[in-house]
């Protein structure tokens, strides 16, 4: 049986032979990888370790903070800030960028994260994640700005996220495909478990919360309609439907096993452009997502060449599999 492939090695391995990634980012990937290990420790322990439940504060989208989210974003923190590869982080838990303090050497990346992902699933013990994106910092200007963060997502240079599930998984693009890792927790370290992932183009499950169905736009209407109809209707195969309420765990399904995701704009809050955030939820899901010959976008346009106008900017999703991605996308052209 070939040896098993840690993080690490793939890492090396895409640096070294394969010229992918230059050693800093090489570094920032392991040590992000590093923080989810810790986190993954808390969630484990859940009430054991005093975990769970309300922080009694609220981040800058008005959300209650649960203690989880605190301590994920603060494990981010505290592991990324003094190895000197970062010049600063965002994250949907801070109002504003966080500088590398001045004591650290600067790097040239930036890092995006949602430090615990599907918050509401926490204290009921379902699977919640840590996104991330790293992009890099623009050339020559001298210091930080919340601008330097305002980029495509297409400039991206990687993107993940972890999954705290019955197992711990890290799932990665550096821009050549998509790779999967499980924790080996006797060996405290990731593994290679899946690459060159592949999204079907083709589905029989959706994933969208259902009880907003009477505030959703006539195409999104019209496409779950059509899926409700089944054999019988105008797709003429029947459907399944999930919905986790983590986005890491139905985005984890849909590279697992195929699937459209939605958390479409709707009538609740008609200013809002949607539930998700842009820049460190809908962007590396976005990518992991084609990189995994999948598509992404707002129903409008790809979301990774949506140029974001402010750091926890909102935006409606559509992704998935390629040729549903494409159908829905189509009926917001139509209708
Ligand atoms: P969070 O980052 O505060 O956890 O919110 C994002 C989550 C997504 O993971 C998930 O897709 C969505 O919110 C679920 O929303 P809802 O509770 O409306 O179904
Ligand atoms: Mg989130």
């Amino acid at each position: 049986m070939a040896k098993p492939i840690s993080l690490t090695r793939y890492l090396v391995e895409q640096q070294r032979v394969d010229g992918h990634i230059p050693g800093d980012l090489r570094l920032l990937l392991e040590v992000v990888a590093r923080a989810c290990k810790r986190i993954s420790q808390a969630v484990n322990k859940g009430a054991l370790g005093g975990v769970l439940g309300s922080a009694d504060s609220e981040n800058v989208q008005g959300e209650v903070q649960k203690k989880l989210d605190i301590i994920a974003n603060e494990v981010l923190i505290e592991a990324n800030e003094w190895g000197g590869h970062l010049a600063a982080m965002a994250s949907e838990e801070m109002d504003s960028i966080y500088l590398v303090p001045n004591r650290y050497p600067q790097g040239e990346y930036l890092l995006l994260f949602d430090p615990l992902d599907g918050s509401s699933n926490i204290d009921v013990n379902v699977s919640i994640g840590t996104i991330f994106s790293v992009l890099k910092k623009p050339e020559g200007s001298p210091g930080v700005t919340e601008q330097d963060f305002l980029q495509a997502g297409a400039q991206q240079v990687a993107a993940g996220y972890c999954v705290y599930g019955p197992q711990t998984t890290l799932v990665l693009t550096v821009g050549d495909g998509v790779a999967m890792f499980t924790l080996d927790r006797e060996q405290g370290s990731f593994v290679l478990t899946q690459e060159n992932v592949r999204i079907p183009e083709d589905t029989k499950e959706f994933a969208i919360n259902m009880s907003n169905m009477r505030h959703w736009d006539e195409p999104v209407k019209r496409y779950i309609d059509e899926c409700l109809q089944g054999k019988e209707g105008p797709r003429g195969k029947d459907f399944n439907m999930r919905w986790i309420a983590s986005m890491v765990a139905d985005v984890h399904r849909i590279l697992t096993r195929g699937g459209v995701f939605m958390y479409p704009w709707d009538k609740r809050e008609p200013n809002k452009p949607g539930k998700l955030r842009l820049m460190y939820e809908a962007n590396p899901m976005s990518w992991l997502v084609e990189q995994a010959g999948g598509a992404a976008t707002n129903g409008k346009q790809r979301i990774l060449d949506i140029q974001p106008q402010q750091l926890h900017e909102r935006v409606s999703v559509i992704l998935g599999s390629k040729n549903e991605v494409e159908r829905v996308t189509s009926y917001h052209s139509t209708l």
